[in-house]
């Protein structure tokens, strides 16, 4: 039987690769006719993604000790465990305070790095399900690494020049596998929230695991392992929302794309949380400068300061780029002038040049990106991936030539466009009326409504 007031509990993580697409998901399901509530931070009021407005969304904010300004250092354990203690804690009041107000709870969706909210919407008696905003890939090789396969992966990891066999997915090399996989650097505390989510898994068979990608960019990843994964992306919300011609208020940056001529500018990010070295920083400045084309390059103040500070040529690049610290990334991707995309290979940076028809530089840092950066190359075919020399670095020759490689007239460059165009389409297609991931919502939103 249909419930009256379906209400469903978002939960996510307050960093930007992990509330925006929930909330771009919390939105899309709110417009599908039931009422959510999204709970995170509230450091991330501030930095919420512009949205098109919706009647039946709310939040609940909590604070987790960031409440002065989001501060991530390059070591994510203490702000994990933190958002652990604090939104265990808060939710749990969420919950029981929408029962006495007469709005209970019937639904609890949490995303990826929160699998303690598994236990908390059980012990109030709620269903629920995980919003994987990583790629299906992803997933099937942390499935694998928790089912069996973490000596074959860690051996990998010992012998860059191996690959190995994971059932279900292509031949990988240690630069391919998510680094937490990496027995020599892992990060135990991440690593343990990754374990969890499959232990509840394993636990819980018919578990509902929405994934942020499409049937037809992981068709044979979606099908690598025995679990049952809902490709609802790229979740995002409807694009022309973003296009720059649609924006009301004309950010100096947006103004300065405008004066490019069309395909012309390199995006340069490396998201918000990775940070390279001052010898990397400097061969991607050098690098820039020598390919000659127009630059926007998001350098972010990190803990240790502002990267740019750190960049022997400022002066230079000043003059022949835009330098911002934060830009409304979907927009400068929809931008007429963007030629290319520079990019750490986040999920959603990967998604959104994807989603926008943008083609790819691929420089993973760490995380899932190696994996995704092997999608972009491999895979969907809409970008290439930079190569690091012995030291680890990648030089700015390197860094010029693909450059030069993914916005010259080449052929290659020429096919690598094509692709990127191509996944526009289909990802459009995907997530329209009627397309793969538009009819697993709906069938989701019935669940979540009977
Ligand atoms: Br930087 C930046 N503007 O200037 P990813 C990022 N974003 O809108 P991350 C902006 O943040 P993980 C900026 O569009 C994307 O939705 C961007 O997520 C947006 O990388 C999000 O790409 C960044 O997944 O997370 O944040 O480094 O470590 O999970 O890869």
């Amino acid at each position: 039987m249909a419930q009256s007031h379906p209400h469903v509990l978002f939960v996510a993580l307050a960093t930007h690769g992990h509330f925006n697409p929930g909330l771009h998901l919390a939105n899309i399901l709110s417009h599908g006719g039931v009422y959510v509530t999204f709970a995170t931070s509230s450091s991330v009021r501030h930095r919420l993604p512009k949205l098109p407005s919706s009647p039946n969304l709310s939040f609940s904010f909590f604070s987790d000790g960031q409440d002065d300004g989001f501060k991530l250092g390059n070591d994510v354990v203490p702000f994990l465990s933190q958002f652990e203690r604090q939104a265990s804690i808060a939710i749990r009041q969420t919950i029981l305070k929408s029962k006495a107000n007469g709005k209970p709870f019937s639904f609890v969706v949490y995303s990826l790095l929160t699998p303690w909210m598994a236990d908390v919407a059980c012990s109030f008696h709620l269903p629920s399900a995980l919003f994987w905003n990583q790629s299906a890939a992803v997933f099937a090789i942390y499935y694998h690494f928790f089912n069996g396969y973490k000596d074959v992966i860690g051996n990998a990891f010992s012998h860059p020049s191996i690959q190995i066999h994971l059932p279900g997915l292509p031949l990988l090399n240690s630069k391919q596998l998510p680094s937490l996989c990496n027995p020599a650097n892992s990060n135990a505390f991440v690593l343990k929230l990754y374990e969890t989510h499959f232990h509840v898994i394993k636990q819980e068979p018919h578990l509902k695991i929405l994934i942020n990608t499409f049937d037809d960019l992981e068709h044979d990843a979606l099908r690598a392992i025995s679990v049952d994964l809902i490709p609802i992306g790229p979740v995002l919300p409807s694009l022309s929302f973003f296009h720059p011609t649609n924006s009301m208020d004309l950010k100096p940056y947006i103004g300065w794309l405008n004066s490019k001529p069309k395909s012309s500018v390199v995006y340069v990010s490396f998201g918000s949380i990775a940070a390279v070295s001052t010898a990397q920083l400097e061969e991607i400045a050098r690098g820039l400068l020598d390919s000659k084309r127009p630059f926007l390059w998001v350098m972010r103040k990190t803990s240790d300061g502002d990267e740019g500070d750190l960049v022997s040529c400022r002066e230079e690049l000043a003059a022949k780029g835009k330098i911002v610290t934060w830009c409304s990334q979907l927009e400068v991707l929809l931008h007429p002038s963007i030629g290319c995309f520079l990019t750490h290979c986040g999920w959603n940076s990967s998604l959104e040049s994807v989603a926008c028809g943008v083609s790819v530089v691929a420089f993973p840092q760490w995380t899932d990106q190696s994996t995704n950066a092997r999608i972009i190359e491999e895979s969907s075919k809409n970008g290439v991936r930079l190569r690091m020399n012995d030291d680890g670095i990648v030089e700015r020759g390197e860094i010029k030539k693909c450059l030069d490689l993914v916005m010259g007239d080449g052929v290659e460059g020429e096919s690598l466009r094509r692709n990127a165009l191509k996944w526009k389409d289909l990802a459009n297609l995907a997530t329209t009326k009627g397309g793969s991931s538009n009819v697993n919502v709906s069938v989701f939103l019935d669940f979540v409504c009977n």
